[in-house]
């Protein structure tokens, strides 16, 4: 499945890194783009949404 998730919180490239680590601790193989402008994290993976969500929750962002 593909998610796309906003995340408002995003403001430059560290926060991308953090919240692909953290998706990428989840499953390793998933495939995770995030866009610092639009602060949208795409997430192409086989977990589910919600827990995608908690994984970018528990690394310290909210998503909209
Ligand atoms: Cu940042």
């Amino acid at each position: 499945m593909t998610f796309k998730l906003k995340v408002p919180d995003i403001a430059c490239q560290g926060c991308a890194d953090t919240i692909t680590e953290s998706l990428l601790a989840l499953e390793p193989s998933a495939k995770i783009q995030v866009d610092v402008p639009t602060k949208i994290v795409t997430v192409e993976s086989t977990v589910s949404l919600e827990n995608i969500k908690q994984a970018i929750i528990n690394a310290g962002y909210q998503i909209e």
